[in-house]
């Protein structure tokens, strides 16, 4: 399979993410020439990563991408075949895209104090600790973000958790999991586990190299 993109991609790494857990091998690649080319557009009509190449399968949306290949390659499934068990690692992972890394990424284009709005920065902080707060309450304190096992929610989590802890210190919050109980503990198990650790020090390398306009 094809992945095109970069991991410092929060949406491109929830695709690597599900590809390394599940075990698919995969190829990671920027498209050639860049997002508008009309070769890429004809990949991904939205001009935008990741997209996939999968045989004869195009595919497009991290979201989209992800449940494709949980649904293909059956083995280590990351969304729980319960609907109860579904609904809440499905939660998890809307309440870290939507709630915490919605505002994680607009402080990202606040980061230079110079040119900063202090208004925003305010805003988007407190937003994030509002997520985090729900966070608190739906982890399920047994390893996992939803349960003991590895799921969607936790391939949501940990590249949002990367822009987290890269970001929010810069504005003055040093551990964003402090006071958090059982964030802090999911917080240990990501930076222990090799599939999570791994990856969030690839974006952590990718990132000292990020150039805006890349
Ligand atoms: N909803 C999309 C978001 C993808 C997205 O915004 N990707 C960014 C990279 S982080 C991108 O391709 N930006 C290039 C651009 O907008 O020109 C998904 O989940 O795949």
């Amino acid at each position: 399979m094809d992945v095109y993109g970069m991991i410092l991609s929060p949406y491109v790494a929830r695709v690597i993410l599900t590809a390394r857990h599940k075990g698919i091998k995969h190829k990671l690649k920027m498209p050639e020439g860049g997002l508008k080319t009309p070769e890429y557009l004809a990949i991904n009509p939205l001009s935008k990563i990741p997209a996939i190449k999968d045989g004869s399968t195009i595919l497009y949306e991290s979201g989209v991408i992800v449940d494709y290949l949980d649904l293909k390659y059956k083995k280590k499934r990351i969304v729980p075949s319960s609907a109860k068990d579904a609904a809440k690692a499905r939660l998890l992972a809307a309440v870290f895209a939507e709630y915490v890394q919605g505002p994680t990424l607009a402080l990202f284009r606040q980061r230079d104090p110079a040119t900063r709005d202090q208004k925003i920065v305010e805003e988007k902080l407190a937003e994030v600790g509002r997520g985090l707060d729900v966070i608190e309450k739906l982890l399920s304190g047994k390893g996992w973000a939803a349960s003991a096992k590895f799921t969607i929610a936790d391939v949501y989590a940990v590249p949002c958790w990367f822009f987290v802890s890269a970001l929010l210190p810069q504005f003055g919050m040093a551990d964003p999991a402090a006071g958090r109980k059982k964030l802090s503990k999911y917080i240990a198990k990501l930076k222990k586990e090799k599939l999570t650790s791994a990856i969030m020090g690839e974006m952590g390398e990718a990132m000292k190299n990020f150039r805006p306009g890349q």
